[in-house]
């Protein structure tokens, strides 16, 4: 494997930033040091760049299964992983959803293995928490996922009523058992009856064109379900993770709550950051690429997330990166377009897995609302805390591992569909111009991009990454 030392960059972690070189051994940092005389067998010079602990995405979705297990999302764990090391992202947490002929532990072990055929970067898998009525004793495997197979991560849905949406008193016994267990709880917050009960009065009237979508899913369904979350946690001395908050009014809930000193934590997505409801509302049919759940909001909506990514509310930024193709793919049936003019049929999710690192860079550090630090606490440092991968990952420290990324911050990018990895035939971000991007990107030590962009990473160099309780400090 050999050794590299990455010269005269600026080390940025969460709560520092100092000029260092870095040296890597085997896979770990073996040393940091201002102005060293070290010799490596590969030299990496950094000068007038950053160098900063590789991004962890705490919720992808690749290869995940939709509809009834009979079609999924368009990146696998290969050609998801190949695109989120070319944006910074050296690490995964993906989902797994429980099989219908199969228990959530044994989903859990088959993609597990999957993941570790294709995947070129480290990964971890959350589970999702089926309803009851789907696997009656699934607080036996919810204890054995967190003990000994390195998953302490457990999904609820608060939505999907009929699929995937579990009752308060299952949210209840789930969030205990977390709390017995040391486990981190995590909710898709929407209330599932209002959106269900919005989305049958669009119908009624007519109103099915994808931009419809969002009016389903209003902001109230979402700060209702955060605050019932958060109570509900509460009251069973559980701590809580709401994924991708999209709305400012939820955003709001998570700030009141921290406040009053509740164990609550939350993440949001670039897509609600950098992208509005103004942007697809317009396109018709083509409005399905921006259908995701909870939706891309109004860009009135943008500017309270900011707020609370600012204030420490916002915890982490993630990508739920779920992409599906606008135009159909060779092996997959219709993705986007399979129901044109009708948005409940539209497959939720939208790509990113690349784009994060680089669209929080320019919405957050460029345009001087958080500062470096805050950024690598944002997509690195918090998430490696929070999914018990800390001091492992997410730092750029002697013995952790060498997930490093050389960042230029002075770059001058333009995002496109074309440059970018991720499968998906459109990119939200297309023609967004950048100042900072990755520029050399290692995984344990190996270099997997380099400056020209060129990749060296096999399927299956991913290793599961072992993950131990969450740290909530
Ligand atoms: N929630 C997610 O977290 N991802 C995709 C779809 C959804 O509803
Ligand atoms: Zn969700
Ligand atoms: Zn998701």
């Amino acid at each position: 494997m050999g050794s590299t030392l990455i010269s005269n960059g600026t080390v940025v972690n969460a709560d520092s930033a100092i000029r260092a070189d870095v040296l890597v051994r085997d896979g770990r940092i073996v040393a940091l040091g201002i102005g060293s005389d070290w010799t490596a067998d590969h030299v990496i010079d950094a000068t007038g760049k950053l160098v900063i602990p590789g991004g962890i995405d705490a919720h992808t979705h690749l290869e995940y299964p939709i509809d009834g297990f009979t079609t999924r999302t368009a990146d696998d764990f290969y050609t998801g992983t190949v695109a989120a090391a070319h944006g910074g992202t050296t690490t995964i947490l993906d989902f797994v959803k429980k099989e219908p002929d199969r228990s959530l532990y044994d989903t859990y072990l088959r993609r597990r293995d999957a993941a570790a055929q294709r995947c070129v970067v480290d990964f971890g898998l959350h589970a999702i928490v089926p309803p009851r009525d789907q696997q009656p004793d699934v607080l036996d495997d919810l204890r054995r996922l967190a003990a000994g197979a390195g998953a302490a991560s457990w999904k609820f849905f608060m939505a999907y009523p009929g699929t995937q949406m579990v009752d308060d008193g299952e949210l209840l016994e789930g969030f205990e058992l977390a709390a017995e267990c040391g486990a981190l709880p995590m909710v898709h917050a929407e209330n599932g009856h209002m959106v269900a009960r919005e989305t049958r009065r669009l119908i009624d009237s007519g109103k099915t064109a994808e931009h419809f979508h969002a009016t389903a899913h209003g902001h109230d369904s979402e700060a209702e379900a955060v605050h019932r979350a958060i109570v509900l946690a509460e009251s069973v001395g559980a701590p809580l993770y709401v994924v991708h908050v999209s709305s400012a009014a939820a955003a709001e809930e998570i700030s009141r709550a921290r406040a009053d000193g509740r164990r609550v934590w939350a993440e949001t997505c670039p897509q609600y950051l950098q992208v509005a409801y103004e942007d697809y509302a317009g396109l018709g049919d083509k409005a399905a690429a921006y259908l995701c759940s909870p939706p891309i909001r109004e860009r009135s909506n943008q500017e309270g997330l900011w707020k609370a990514l600012v204030t420490g509310a916002m915890a982490t930024v993630a990508t739920d990166h779920a992409g599906f193709c606008l135009h159909q793919p060779d092996d997959l049936p219709p993705q986007k377009l399979r129901s044109p003019g009708y948005f409940p049929k539209v497959p939720n999710g939208v790509p990113g897995i690349e784009d994060r690192l680089m669209v929080l860079w320019e919405g957050g550090v460029a345009s001087g609302r958080i500062d470096p630090c805050r950024f690598v606490d944002l997509v690195s440092t918090r998430p490696a805390k929070l999914f018990g991968l800390f001091p492992r990952k997410g730092i750029v420290a002697v013995g952790a591992d060498a997930d490093l990324v050389v960042w230029d911050p002075n770059a001058d990018h333009v995002i496109t569909t074309a440059g970018t990895h991720m499968r998906t035939d459109y990119n939200l971000y297309d023609g967004m111009r950048v100042t900072g991007k990755p520029v050399h990107v290692l995984s344990r030590g190996d270099h997997l991009v380099d400056a020209s962009g060129s990749f060296a990473g096999a399927a299956g160099r991913g290793l599961f990454a072992d993950r131990g309780a969450p740290n909530l400090f």
